[in-house]
């Protein structure tokens, strides 16, 4: 699968493919809590970076759900994997909102952190965990363009799906 850009301006790209293509510094893994792989687009990390992946993970003690925990990234093309752990989604109120924005947050910390100067996120919390795609590209585009301000670093938000690139895009034109 190869990634097609969809829609690029300053500092911010969407790209519809496979986030393990990806060639930025960083690449974020949506994780579960244990930090030892799963499935979903963390399976397909593991899967593809090794089994060192998981032997460094084991060394990591867990990540709480909101928060990012760094590592490397073996054999994928990125030299590094932000692992974020989000919210399962359990209706509207329940707080997932402000810790989906945590895992945003905590990622680009991390790789400012880091010196890295690219990275690519999936849409966190918005498969298995069940996070509607619409509120959740809402949330990313916000937490990006914040720290975009701030600091100088290109981030692409990797979409599997066209409905998560269409909610991207519409945000992003608007
Ligand atoms: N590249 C880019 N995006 C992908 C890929 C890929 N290779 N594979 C899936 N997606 P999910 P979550 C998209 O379920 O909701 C795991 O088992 C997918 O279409 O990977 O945060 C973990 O271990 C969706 O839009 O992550 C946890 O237990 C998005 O990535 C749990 O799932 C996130 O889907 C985390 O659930």
């Amino acid at each position: 699968m190869s990634q097609v850009v969809v829609y690029s301006s300053g500092n911010i790209q969407v790209v519809i493919g496979d986030i393990t293509e990806e060639e930025t510094d960083a690449i974020v893994n949506a994780a579960n809590s244990t930090l030892l792989g799963g499935g979903g687009v963390d399976g397909a990390i593991h899967r593809k970076a090794g089994s060192e992946l998981k032997e460094e993970g084991r060394t990591l003690g867990g990540c709480l759900t909101g928060d990012a925990k760094i590592t490397g990234g073996y054999r994928l093309k990125a030299k590094y994997v932000i692992h974020t752990v989000g919210p399962i989604w359990r209706g509207e109120n329940a707080g997932e909102e402000e810790l989906l924005a945590s895992c945003y947050r905590k990622s680009l910390q991390l790789a400012k952190d880091h010196g890295i100067q690219s990275i690519s996120f999936p849409a966190i919390s918005t498969g298995a965990y069940g996070f509607p795609k619409k509120p959740a590209a809402e949330i990313a585009v916000r937490e990006v363009k914040m720290f975009l301000k701030e600091n100088d670093l290109q981030v692409r938000l990797v979409c599997f799906d066209k409905e998560t690139a269409q909610y991207y895009l519409n945000i992003l034109n608007k």
